[in-house]
């Protein structure tokens, strides 16, 4: 076919379907057909995976072509909404569509932007990790010029994600998302962390080689991923009981080898383990200048944490003569001879019970097997050595626990984050060579540079940004639906991010119903709410009931691929130039989630690679009209030149390529635009290249240092430690939370505050999804498994569901689109390979066909991705199950940082072989 063609080209652009992107690629097109994805070799110097995609991305191909695609605007006719209406979509011009959109658009802005109930009157829903900003083009510009919006109906994405991960990892290291320093690490405990089939392939490669240097992961995870079978060893712990695993690792690093076998340097100059505890729980503190107190070893006293030449004791007990606490609320108690003990030593005293013999019968995991495992991870720790990067000395501690994303949500999880960074505080592991690091930051700016975000705060902490709790400043009245600044102080007010990692599940289920000490204002639904790709309705949890639930939105416009469960309610679908067919620059290299670390930072261009199909338009065409259609046209060309879409100002030192705010701008002059000023920034100036230039290059670079992906030095820049081992800062957000909502009348939130704890203690975690069953009126007996969730190389989600070709590799991986068993559980209920069986929870039961395996454990059950499709075409087709069918949305399951776990109490059966 080449030899015959007219024109044959390779035009380079990126993947970023998943969050473990961008990827770079070239796409072969053929006589102006795309009929391959093919590696981008020009990319193998700069980018980690080598210039090479995941098997997700050869599905863009046939992604383009799906003849089930919207090709032309669509309206709904029927007014009836609900999964048994037929929408009745019918195709209409894209002038009567923007209209109509505009039109609802321009309604709401008159009568204010706030409805009422003082909430956003337009919400907007983006799915999958933050993953459509790098498809909405200049979108994120319109939503700038707009104003308030509501971000709170989530898919699944925030909540059920790496949700604790992102709040703790950035509130102790600026690690938004954390990974293993994998090319230096010597050993990893990877609980639940499935990286060989999440983290794309910078993740794959990093891993390979660091096998091949003869790494060891252990894969703590009641089922043997493909991850798993990649380690050196796989212990099937018991599900939700990874913290009481946790604990006992930390008891046999504190107890059982003790302080001399730890980094005492680091835990004494770079954590607040000196840092005097009164009796009553709180930091002492000097009575003049309210720092804490420390003990200093050199002079015998007490004095503040930062007195230079001081050389403060890690562990201990002291008497002080003269200290004040400062409790919630600013109130200041006063202390005469006191005995403060260190933080450390509070740690090493609330650790002792949580032995590994304590452990065993938790986690099923045997005492000897725990024990080893952490003395392996202290003996790799090798704690004093060294390394030398870019000609400067650093600590090498290559070790790091790594925490996957259901362990990371609900409860138990923030006893999870916050024991695995102990852990790696303990040896001196955390933001240091080989060990745990954080990748970026998004609930702190600036965005693109995580030391950035790095200033000094209080108690010679960093500054934290969170959400006020005290009687003056406490957001008493929501202002979005899921009460992120309300109920959650940790998740911060930095923009859209904090909104979408609010408690989403509360913005759906309070829909119906409330508690019954609800005293707020009654929340009231977003009279428009616009979508794009994310489709809460297979995504998130008790999904038959959020369905209807989005049904009952008046005015819902989507930006679509093809009809899906979540906008087949509604009122108009937009459909868009997708992957190869648009254009559009963003960001590349840096440090980012899962585990991209790069040593070289730039951008890349997406562009259009073959004509759109049909009549389906670029986004930022779509949205530059909507601009206009809205009269913000002037505001949303401002929000460009600010580099709100782009990625650098479009104005700046020495350069000007701003756009005149009173013309309406073509995509590609805004493109060109953000091109240049993109290069002139990363280049200081050097170098200029245009829209043209990166149609034919594809992506620019400068070089980074490594150094950049640690962050302890830029720490010790600034003379900061890391708010561990002890949380006093989370202990009184929580107590003054509690006041404030019991001011307000309200006790709903109570359990949410039990988490609120200085040093957290083990709590019966899975007893709590036991408790929530036998609460609406099941048996637990009835119920005795578990079901989990896992992700699968072919799939990013839900968002490929519909690409037939992703389903026919799909099912070269056992279990696919059915239940995996553990084959003596099955033989014991009379299930054999491929029956087809009934797994049922209190709220519904999902049908699929069993996949009998060795490795998983007896008592759980494992349902790959998120499936159950009843509209996505070809998707429904497949008669997959899915947990998120029959998993409930519960304020009980919910933790105190408002996410939740994919995991469920379900009874298992053959159905009877039909005739
Ligand atoms: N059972 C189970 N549930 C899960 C998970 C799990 O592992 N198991 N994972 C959870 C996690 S971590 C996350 S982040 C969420 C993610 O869940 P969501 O945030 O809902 O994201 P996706 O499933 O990726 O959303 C996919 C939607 O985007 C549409 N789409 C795809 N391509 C395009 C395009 O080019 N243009 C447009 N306009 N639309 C497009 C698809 O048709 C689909 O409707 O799911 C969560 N839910
Ligand atoms: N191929 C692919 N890559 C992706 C995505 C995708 O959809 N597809 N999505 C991206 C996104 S949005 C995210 S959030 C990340 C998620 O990345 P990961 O967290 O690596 O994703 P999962 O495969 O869901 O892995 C979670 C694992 O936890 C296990 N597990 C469940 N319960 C427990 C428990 O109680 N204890 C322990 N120890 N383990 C448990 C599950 O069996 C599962 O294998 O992946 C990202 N990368
Ligand atoms: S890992 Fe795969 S799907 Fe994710 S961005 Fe990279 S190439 Fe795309
Ligand atoms: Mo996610």
């Amino acid at each position: 076919m080449e030899a015959q063609a007219k024109s044959v080209k390779r035009v380079p652009t990126y993947c970023y379907n998943c969050v473990s992107g961008p990827d770079l690629m070239n796409i072969k097109v053929v006589d102006g057909i795309a009929t391959e994805v093919e590696p981008n070799f020009a990319a193998a110097d700069v980018h980690p995976a080598k210039g090479r995609v995941c098997v997700k991305a050869y599905g863009l191909v046939q992604k383009t072509y799906n003849p089930n695609r919207i090709q032309t605007p669509m309206k709904r006719t029927n007014p009836k909404k609900g999964r048994n209406e037929d929408p009745g979509f019918v195709p209409i011009s894209w002038d009567e569509a923007l209209d109509i959109v505009a039109g609802k658009l321009k309604a709401v802005r008159a009568k204010g932007l706030l409805d009422e109930a003082g909430l956003p009157r337009v919400a907007v829903s983006l799915g999958h990790g933050g993953t459509p900003s790098n498809y909405m083009g200049t979108f994120p510009a319109f939503l700038a010029a707009w104003g308030e919006v509501d971000f709170s109906f989530g898919s699944g994405q925030g909540v059920k994600c790496v949700h604790s991960e992102h709040l703790y990892g950035e509130f102790w290291h600026r690690g938004f998302t954390v990974a293993a320093d994998t090319p230096n690490c010597r050993y990893n405990i990877a609980v639940g962390a499935n990286v060989d089939v999440t983290g794309g392939p910078c993740a794959v490669i990093r891993h390979a080689d660091a096998r091949v240097r003869g790494y060891k992961r252990v894969q703590v995870e009641p089922h043997l991923t493909a991850t798993g079978a990649c380690s050196a060893e796989w212990v099937p712990i018991r599900p939700k009981t990874d913290p009481a695993f946790l604990f006992a690792l930390i008891h046999v690093l504190v107890r059982e080898n003790g302080l001399e076998k730890l980094d005492i340097p680091f835990l004494r100059d770079r954590t607040a383990s000196p840092y005097l505890v009164a009796p009553d729980g709180l930091y002492l503190r000097d009575p003049q200048n309210g720092k804490p107190l420390v003990w200093d070893e050199t002079t015998a006293s007490a004095v503040p944490h930062d007195t230079p030449g001081a050389r403060p004791a890690v562990a201990g007990a002291y008497r002080v003569a003269h200290a004040v606490v400062v409790d919630a609320d600013k109130e200041r108690r006063e202390y005469a001879d006191v005995e403060g003990k260190t933080a450390y030593e509070m740690l090493a005293r609330h650790i002792d019970k949580y032995t590994p013999e304590w452990a065993e019968s938790i986690c099923d995991v045997k005492a000897e097997t725990i024990r080893r495992i952490a003395n392996e991870y202290l003996a790799a720790a090798g704690i004093g050595e060294t390394i030398e990067i870019d000609g400067k000395t650093l600590p090498l501690r290559p070790v790091a626990v790594t925490l996957g994303k259901s362990v990371n949500n609900g409860w138990g999880a923030y006893e999870c984050c916050w024991a695995r960074t102990v852990l790696a505080a303990l040896v001196g592991a955390l933001e240091n060579p080989g060990g745990l690091v954080g990748t970026t930051v998004r609930l702190n700016k600036s965005r693109d540079n995580r030391h950035l975000s790095v200033k000094p705060g209080d108690d010679g902490f960093m500054v934290q940004y969170f959400n006020p709790t005290t009687k003056e400043e406490w957001q008493a009245a929501p202002s979005t639906r899921n009460l992120h600044q309300t109920l959650v102080p940790i998740v911060g007010h930095n923009g859209a991010w904090s909104q979408a990692l609010g408690p989403t599940q509360l913005a759906w289920m309070f829909q119906g119903e409330r508690p019954d000490d609800w005293t707020m204002p009654m929340p009231t639904l977003p009279e428009v709410w616009l979508v794009y790709r994310s489709n809460p309705s297979i995504s998130f949890w008790d999904t038959r009931h959020l369905a209807e639930i989005a049904a009952k939105f008046p005015f819902m416009a989507c930006v679509a691929y093809t009809v899906d469960e979540t906008n087949y309610m509604a009122d108009v679908l937009l459909p868009e130039a997708t992957d190869l067919e648009s254009t559009q620059m963003i960001r590349m290299g840096g440090t980012k989630y899962m585990e991209q670390f790069w040593d070289h930072r730039g951008v890349v261009l997406r562009q259009k690679a073959v004509e759109p199909q049909g009549e389906a338009r670029d986004f930022t065409w779509i949205t530059t009209e909507l601009a206009k259609r809205t009269g913000l046209l002037e505001p949303y060309v401002n929000a460009i030149n600010k580099g709100v879409s782009g990625v650098s100002p479009l104005k700046g030192e020495g350069y000007d390529f701003s756009l005149d705010t009173a013309v309406e701008p073509a995509p590609e002059k805004i493109w060109d635009a953000v091109c240049r000023a993109a290069t002139v920034t990363l280049s200081e100036g050097r170098e200029e290249h245009d829209l043209e230039w990166f149609r034919e290059h594809g992506f620019y670079t400068v070089p980074m240092s490594r150094l950049d992906w640690y962050l302890t030095p830029t720490m010790e820049k600034h003379g900061l430690r890391y708010e561990l081992p002890y949380q006093e800062r989370l202990l009184l957000a929580g107590r003054e939370l509690g006041r404030r909502l019991h001011e307000s009348k309200m006790n709903w939130w109570d359990e949410q505050l039990s988490e609120y704890t200085a040093l957290p203690e083990w709590h019966d975690v899975p007893g709590r999804w036991i408790r929530n069953l036998e609460k609406s009126g099941a048996r637990a007996e009835d119920f005795p498994f578990w079901l989990l969730t896992t992700k699968s190389m072919q799939y990013h989600a839900g968002g490929n569901a519909a690409i037939e070709v992703m389903h026919e590799v799909a099912q070269n991986l056992r279990g696919h689109a059915g239940v995996i068993i553990n084959a003596k559980t099955a033989a014991s209920l009379g299930i054999a390979e491929g029956d087809r069986v009934e797994v049922r929870s209190h709220i519904g039961a999902t049908y699929g066909k069993a996949a009998l395996a060795q490795g998983v454990r007896p008592d759980t059950l494992v349902i790959i991705g998120q499936f159950d499709h009843w509209a996505t075409p070809f998707a429904k087709t497949m008669e997959a199950p899915s947990l998120n069918s029959i998993a409930p949305m519960s304020l009980d399951l919910t933790d105190a940082t408002g996410s939740g776990a994919d995991i469920v109490r379900v009874s298992v059966r053959r159905m009877e072989a039909s005739a």
